[in-house]
């Protein structure tokens, strides 16, 4: 079956990959929620689910994948449990429970309703509140908060900088983010809330830093686009506008649409070339609410059941890196040819 799959797949498809998307069909009939239980990019389960249906173990039927009698004697035959769900519900997996109560927290949920919409050419596609809140919180508790100096490079409709604005507890916040509606709503709430600590300004992030930005910064944080060049700028770009070794880097990278294959290739670009270790990454801490623009992307042609999502099924893994002695950046404009695949490859399906 792996054989089959991998026909259909832009890398080899392993036979873990078949079990796992097996179980996860187990688990749920729904394409992208079988997705996010099997923790698969979209192409490689898409590529299973179609050899599956060639040997006739699955169909599809009124928008749900069902097993037929020879799948699911197939299943039995394996011994193949649904995954079961041990996910602690009040942190949702992340290990830590945002602090609603707060008063920067009330003010964040008070304001985050009123952003502007995901747009397809930017990628957008924001994550829940709840995960712009979690991410705050573990900057505070890594000691990457207080007192520091923060970039935030794009990504900007999670709100990111505007929370950690809002905490009035980082001595600077640099938000940067090629949309100008979303810069325009920030502006708006900092002169509000009458904050003097957040600088938001219209930056394409192809263009390389000002000189005062190297080496400027504490932290940056960013939810890079997820092929290999524009992971490389975007996180190279990053590493360059931190000050010292102990200084830190947050960003997200899926299991949607990059494989591991991609994950160890970034992970020795971080660690080999640019001197970074990797001091976190945790799982499905990121959830993105559901965008506009999916039935327009190669995700949605690729469900053979054709049904939209129901429910969050797109999550990313929340990594740390910090810098260690001797760590190197690059502060390179992006080139023509990276920026015209910066969001699509043969992986990167959702834009
Ligand atoms: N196109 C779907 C929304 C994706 C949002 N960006 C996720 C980037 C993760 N590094």
């Amino acid at each position: 079956m792996a054989r089959k799959a991998s026909l259909y797949a832009p890398s080899e498809v392993y036979p873990r990959m078949v079990e796992q998307m097996m179980r996860a069909l187990c688990s749920s009939s729904d394409f992208w929620e079988a997705i996010d239980r099997a923790n698969m990019p979209v192409v490689f389960a898409a590529a299973v689910v179609r050899a599956l249906m060639e040997a006739d173990l699955l169909k599809a039927h009124h928008g749900q994948l069902q097993w037929t009698p020879k799948g699911r004697e197939l299943v039995e035959a394996l011994g193949l449990r649904p995954f079961p769900h041990y996910q602690c519900l009040n942190c949702e997996g992340r290990g830590l429970v945002p602090p609603y109560h707060k008063p920067w927290a009330e003010a964040f949920m008070k304001y985050e309703s009123h952003r502007p919409a995901p747009r397809q050419e930017y990628d957008q596609g924001s994550v829940t509140p709840a995960t712009t809140l979690a991410r705050v919180a573990l900057m505070e508790q890594r000691g990457d908060l207080d007192g520091k100096d923060i970039l935030v490079m794009g990504a900007e409709d999670d709100l990111m900088g505007l929370a950690i604005g809002l905490t009035r507890r980082a001595r600077k916040v640099v938000v940067l983010d090629i949309d100008e509606r979303i810069i325009a709503f920030e502006k708006e709430i900092i002169q509000k809330e009458g904050l003097t600590n957040i600088h938001p300004q219209v930056f394409d992030l192809r263009n390389p830093f000002p000189a005062e930005w190297e080496g400027g910064f504490d932290i940056f944080l960013t939810d890079p686009p997820e092929t290999l060049p524009a992971f490389k700028a975007f996180i190279a770009r990053g590493v360059a506008a931190l000050k010292r070794p102990g200084a830190a880097g947050y960003f997200g990278l899926t299991l949607r649409d990059s494989s591991l294959y991609r994950w160890r290739k970034f992970q020795q670009e971080m660690v080999s070339t640019m001197g970074m270790v990797i001091t976190d990454i945790i799982q499905d801490f990121n959830h993105y609410m559901n965008w506009g623009y999916h039935e327009a992307t190669r995700a949605s042609a690729l469900n053979p059941a054709g049904a939209p999502p129901r429910q969050i099924w797109y999550k990313s893994a929340w990594y740390r890196i910090e810098a260690l002695p001797g760590f190197q950046g690059s502060n390179e404009p992006i080139q023509p040819e990276v920026f015209e695949s910066l969001y699509s490859d043969d992986e990167g399906v959702t834009t």
